[in-house]
């Protein structure tokens, strides 16, 4: 169906309601996680295009939702990132609205890719997401970012940790993969493992 590699990407559109998303109905992988995480560096970096989602050292830029079309047949989407401390009002204390119902009424959502910073401990947002990945069954894949931050054994002892917190959840990831946009082979895994969860009957 969805078999990477692929010709060419570009950039969509960007929108602010869920009434104005594309009204393609491609598959579409989600970006999802915190502010910060890295979620429009792993898109670029992954689509193989420096400029293509805008990336910031300061948190909490994109509001937007972003859609990039893959050969005019699978859409990546780039979420505004959640719990960031000085966004307005409500939107840090959840996943925000738009988030929220883009996530429960867009059918055509085949994957989430959920990013953690291999750094840090999951927040209670990182939590409830995945909580409602589970819940509602929606396939999800683990993504821990910025791996050329620690040692690897030093990202065992992260992820360790990280899985320990799932647990405790009650949250069973079936695949977690590592990335950094300093590495061609972490590219080259992410698309081996969407070749394998996407082509799955
Ligand atoms: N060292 C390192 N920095 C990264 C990596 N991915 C993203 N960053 C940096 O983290 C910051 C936030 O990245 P961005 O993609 O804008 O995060 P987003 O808010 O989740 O879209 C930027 O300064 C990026 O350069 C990575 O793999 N390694
Ligand atoms: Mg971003």
């Amino acid at each position: 169906m969805t078999n990477f590699p692929f010709k060419s990407a570009q950039f969509k559109r960007s929108v602010f309601s869920v009434d104005k998303c594309p009204s393609t109905m491609w598959p579409e992988i989600v970006l999802i996680g915190r502010s910060n995480v890295g979620k429009s560096s792993l898109l670029n970096h992954f689509l193989g295009t420096k400029k293509l989602a805008k990336t910031s050292s300061r948190p909490g830029k994109t509001q937007s939702i972003n859609f990039f079309s893959v050969d005019d047949r699978l859409s990546l989407v780039d979420l505004p990132g959640y719990g960031y401390a000085a966004a307005p009002g409500h939107t840090r204390k959840n996943w925000g609205p738009l988030i929220q119902k883009y996530l429960s009424s867009r059918n055509q959502i085949t994957l989430l890719l959920i990013l953690l910073d291999i750094r840090r401990t999951p927040s209670t947002l990182d939590i409830e997401m995945l909580q409602w990945a589970e819940h509602f069954q929606r396939p999800f894949l683990i993504i821990f970012t910025k791996t050329d931050k620690l040692s690897s054994h030093m990202q065992n002892t992260q992820i360790q940790k990280n899985l320990a917190a799932f647990k405790q959840y009650e949250i069973q990831p079936k695949t977690h993969l590592r990335y950094t946009v300093h590495s061609l082979r972490a590219r080259q895994q992410l698309i081996n493992t969407l070749n394998t969860l996407l082509t799955r009957p």
